[in-house]
């Protein structure tokens, strides 16, 4: 593997590119491991027959799907010994662990997501959180925070006032700040005889939600996360791309594009530039739309590759924040995590080996030809000797070397979990 590294590095030096440096770099981006890929979305409620809701499903009905807080934390530890630089792990609101009675999602508090906090510290990992308004009785109508009914509005509402305390209390405990999401599934299947009202009152609901006092802004990060249509919700999303864009730019919070909420044929690399210049920070959900799902696993693609290739080119990693957001119930979880976050990784440093300062000086000098074959050659770098060197220097396997010991893990853990917990 040293051989194949040292020509490698030597290839790229040639453009000025530091392979060492570029690692080093690439395992330090943070990325959040969200927790939903290990038991489909489905959360720890235990309602009876519960799937995720919200037009939001994970299709597939591969066994072994983890069914309690510590099965799911296993699969993470497995999958994290197999993805090189995890340091966070992003949750839902509804994988709140209850020692006495079950409450609801408006009553929920940081002792709920002791057993999580206990587990990260020991792992010395930070959480990342998310409030949850899907999947849930109250949110049936289709309508949650813009609801027309008071009582379920006010009752998202404390939800979501008690998930940023809970993302709060994260913050301490980890000495670094949470990031929290706001996505809801608002919206309707046809064509609304009112599209204003919904907007008004959501708009409404996240003012009374944000100003919490209590609630430390550079502790508790909100992001709010927009979406272009879902199933269900074909017609009409409450909290689309232009409402929350506005939002987010007037409230000073941010602002979450997730790469699978746009028009089937839309990317989001180009936006990237776009917002920042105006945006406080983005959250991107990494992400791969696939005709009308949204969530396949992440796999090595241009589309991956460019949005990481944006933010490198416009330096903005630390206005920028990564958390993965696929589901996939068809195949092995714990390979699903795997190979969507190494491909994440892999991308962070397929952009860090970008060789920004000539493509820039020979698209200056007017030489598209030079910059469009430089790009394209990149491609064809030995690249995976320099994946490989970073794999080593975190101590994960290198190249397909993972793959075995994932099957083992299927077989002796996950294999074993056949009687339905519920
Ligand atoms: C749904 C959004 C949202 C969820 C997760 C579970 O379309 O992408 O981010 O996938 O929060
Ligand atoms: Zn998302």
């Amino acid at each position: 593997m040293d051989q194949a590294y040292q020509l490698a590095k030597q290839r790229y030096a040639t453009w000025g590119i530091d392979t060492d440096a570029a690692i080093l770099q690439a395992l330090n981006i943070p990325v959040s491991l969200h927790c939903w890929q290990a038991d489909d979305n489905v959360g720890f409620e235990r309602r009876a027959g519960e799937v995720a809701g919200g037009g939001i499903l994970a299709t597939g009905n591969h066994p072994g799907r983890a069914r309690t807080g510590d099965e799911m934390r296993a699969d993470l530890a497995t999958a994290m010994s197999l993805i090189p630089g995890i340091t966070r792990v992003n949750l839902h609101s509804y994988y709140a662990e209850f020692a006495g009675p079950a409450v609801d999602r408006d009553q929920l508090t940081p002792a709920h997501f002791e057993k999580w906090m206990v587990w990260a510290a020991e792992r010395k990992i930070a959480l990342d959180f998310n409030a949850s308004f899907h999947a849930h009785p109250l949110a049936e109508s289709g309508y949650t925070l813009s609801s027309a009914d008071e009582k379920v509005r006010q009752f998202w509402i404390r939800h979501a006032r008690a998930a940023r305390q809970i993302a709060q209390a994260m913050a301490i405990r980890q000495g670094s700040p949470c990031h929290i999401n706001f996505w809801i599934p608002d919206g309707a299947k046809d064509l609304p005889s009112d599209r204003w009202s919904p907007r008004t009152r959501l708009a409404q609901s996240y003012d009374a939600i944000f100003a919490d006092e209590s609630i430390d802004s550079t502790r508790c990060l909100d992001f709010v996360e927009s979406k272009l249509f879902g199933i269900g919700s074909e017609e009409y999303v409450v909290g689309s791309a232009e409402f929350y864009t506005n939002y987010a730019l007037s409230r000073k919070i941010g602002l979450c594009m997730d790469m699978g909420h746009y028009h089937p044929t839309e990317t989001i690399h180009d936006k990237i530039s776009g917002h920042l210049p105006f945006q406080r920070k983005l959250l991107l959900h990494v992400s791969r739309p696939l005709r009308w799902d949204s969530d396949h696993v992440v796999i090595f693609n241009d589309d991956l590759r460019s949005i990481f290739l944006e933010v490198a080119r416009g330096q903005a990693w630390d206005r920028t924040v990564f958390a993965l957001d696929f589901f996939d119930a068809s195949l092995n979880r714990v390979a699903a995590y795997v190979i969507g976050t190494r491909a994440t990784r892999k991308a962070a440093l397929y952009a860090l080996l970008d060789p920004t300062a000539q493509l820039r000086a020979a698209e200056q000098a007017g030489n598209h030809a030079r910059k469009l074959a430089l790009m394209d050659e990149m491609k064809t770098m030995p690249f995976g000797a320099v994946w490989d060197m970073l794999c080593a220097r975190a101590s994960v396997p290198a190249g397909t070397d993972w793959i075995d010991k994932m099957e083992q893990y299927e077989q002796l853990i996950v294999a074993q979990r056949t009687a339905p917990a519920r």
